[in-house]
């Protein structure tokens, strides 16, 4: 019946899907260096870049390399620990939704 129907338009609210922070945490043992390296090879960044985000971890506890989907963010995470843990480095990546 015409007077009971409302536009789909009009009722359905579709959230964007969340985008979730990839953070690296300081410690006292993985080098400098690897930090940079690993800045670099996961997140695209040049070396000045990367640098600045591996001095912030270093200073600061807590740093953000970049924002994604929860899947990629998710594989970043892995990726950056797989990695670390291969070089037998304690380097810590976490996501948080933004
Ligand atoms: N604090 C480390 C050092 O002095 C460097 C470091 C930076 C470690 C960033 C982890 O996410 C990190 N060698």
């Amino acid at each position: 019946k015409q007077e009971e129907s409302v536009l789909e338009s009009e009722v359905t609210r579709v959230k964007p899907p969340p985008l979730y922070k990839v953070m690296l945490l300081n410690d006292d043992f993985t080098p400098m260096d690897f930090v940079v390296t690993v800045i670099q090879k996961f997140f695209a960044m040049d070396r000045e870049q990367a640098t600045r985000v591996m001095l912030k971890v270093h200073r600061e506890g807590v740093g953000v390399c970049g924002v994604f989907p929860r899947d990629i963010a998710a594989t970043k995470v892995e990726q950056v620990i797989a990695y670390a843990r291969r070089h037998q480095h304690p380097l810590a990546c976490v996501m948080e939704e933004s």
